[in-house]
């Protein structure tokens, strides 16, 4: 089957400065602004044919987010592709020896089920798997 693109996400500054861009020129209409708190960042989903973008901003000067705007400016954060099961994903990656940042999942925005795999394994591209019920 081919990998689904779940979702690409975007550190941004502001996703109210962002949302001009994005709703208003473009006409991509935002569905819903969350917060995920334990990982310091607001979200937000404009939904594409098949697949989204996640505008992400920091809720936190010490989050991740403010700390990659900080290093490398607004632009694309990760992407994110869609597993069946995700125990099944880490276990397998990890068995071909693919640096994981994340063991074990947790929980991203939507209630998705996550985790992060280490840029080093993927040529510099934060990779996030994602499971959706
Ligand atoms: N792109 C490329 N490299 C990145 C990166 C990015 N976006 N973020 C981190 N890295 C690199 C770091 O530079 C670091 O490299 P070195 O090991 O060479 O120093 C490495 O990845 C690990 O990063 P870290 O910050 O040291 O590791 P942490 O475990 O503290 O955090 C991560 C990693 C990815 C969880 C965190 O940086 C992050 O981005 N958190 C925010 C997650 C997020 O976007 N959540 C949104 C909700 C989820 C969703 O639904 O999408």
């Amino acid at each position: 089957k081919p990998v689904v693109v779940d979702h690409i996400g975007i550190a941004v500054k502001s996703i109210e400065e962002a949302l001009k861009f994005w709703e208003a020129t473009l006409g991509i209409k935002c569905e819903g602004v969350e917060e995920v708190q334990e990982q310091k960042v607001k979200t937000a989903f404009l939904p594409i044919k098949d697949t989204e973008v996640e505008l992400l901003e920091a809720t936190d000067e010490d989050s991740p987010v403010a700390k990659f705007i900080e290093k490398k400016g607004e632009g694309i954060h990760h992407i994110a592709i869609r597993v069946e099961n995700l125990e099944e994903a880490l276990e397998e990656l990890k068995q071909k020896g693919v640096r994981l940042i994340d063991e074990k999942p947790r929980y991203g925005a939507g209630g998705a089920r996550i985790a992060f795999v280490h840029p080093k394994s993927t040529g510099g591209v934060l990779l996030e798997l994602s499971e959706r019920n």
